[in-house]
């Protein structure tokens, strides 16, 4: 591709991630919109259906842990792999994603802002501690803080504000990257859809790997039509011949 050979970058480069479900799809995580996705299995559809505020019933966790037993069945593949591959040789690589499945941890990364949060977490509602909940399944449900107050899903529900300081840090590293991939996501859901449209106006290589086209392709430098796990590896390798 003639605009990676473009790309002058070294391991001192700013390279930025942005993921989202579809780079979980092909471990079997289903995503949550178009064909694929999570509402097209009916009990995920009842159990969502008994979920909503404030978050920390049986209903909300019936649900999650529905989601919780998937994914532990479920591995990294080789788009997680590769990002941590990247993550390895780029002295300032970052990974932003909005996947709460616990994935880009399992395969290795270390430096993940995880926007909308994590599912193998808890949250109290009371007095907001954060509780590792990493066994499915739980030993109660829902299961309950120190405090004696129920946790709730350590995760962003649509109408709740991201965790400030994590959307900051998202923000900085998107104004400053100069290469921003966007990897498995519909662009639909903000502020996460802002992060490569930013990038791109500050002046950053946006290429994004998505197996169809998205609200965001128009924007994005190049777009990539295929499989992440099909995809990265050999964007990777077409990078790293790139590099001086
Ligand atoms: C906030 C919970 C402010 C966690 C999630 C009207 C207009 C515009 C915006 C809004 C509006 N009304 C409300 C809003 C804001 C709202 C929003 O954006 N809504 C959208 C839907 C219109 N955003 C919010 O509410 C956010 N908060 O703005 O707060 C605020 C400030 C102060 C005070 C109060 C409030 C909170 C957003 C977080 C929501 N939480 N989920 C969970 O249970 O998971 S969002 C949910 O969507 C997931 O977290 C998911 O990560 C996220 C994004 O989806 P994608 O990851 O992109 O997944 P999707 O299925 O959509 O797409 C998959 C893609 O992969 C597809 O493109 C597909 O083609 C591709 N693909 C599939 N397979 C592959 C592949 N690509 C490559 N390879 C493959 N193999």
């Amino acid at each position: 591709m003639v605009l990676i050979g473009k790309l002058n970058l070294n391991r001192k480069s700013l390279i930025v991630a942005l993921t989202g479900a579809g780079v979980s799809a092909e471990s079997g995580v289903p995503i949550f919109r178009g064909r694929g996705s999570m509402w097209e299995n009916e009990t995920a559809r009842n159990l969502a259906g008994k979920s909503g505020p404030p978050w920390n019933t049986r209903g909300t966790w019936e649900f999650y842990e529905w989601r919780r037993e998937l994914v532990s069945r479920c591995e990294p593949n080789a788009a997680h792999l590769t990002l941590v591959e990247m993550e390895d040789f780029f002295y300032n690589f970052y990974l932003i994603t909005q996947n709460v499945d616990g994935l880009h941890h399992r395969a290795g990364s270390r430096k993940v802002l995880e926007l909308h949060g994590n599912m193998w977490k808890g949250r109290c509602p009371r007095d907001g501690e954060i509780v590792d909940l990493p066994k499915t399944p739980l030993e109660t449900i829902p299961p309950i803080h120190s405090c004696g107050e129920a946790l709730r899903p350590h995760v962003v529900q649509f109408g709740e504000p991201l965790e400030q300081k994590t959307l900051e840090a998202a923000l900085d590293l998107s104004r400053r990257a100069e290469l921003f991939l966007v990897i498995g996501t519909s662009g639909v859901v903000s502020p996460a859809r802002d992060l490569p449209l930013l990038a791109r106006k500050s002046g950053a290589v946006v290429i994004e790997v998505n197996r169809e086209p998205t609200v965001l392709t128009p924007y994005v430098t190049l777009s990539i039509r295929g499989m992440a796990a099909e995809i990265l590896p050999k964007l990777w390798e077409d990078l790293k011949k790139t590099i001086n």
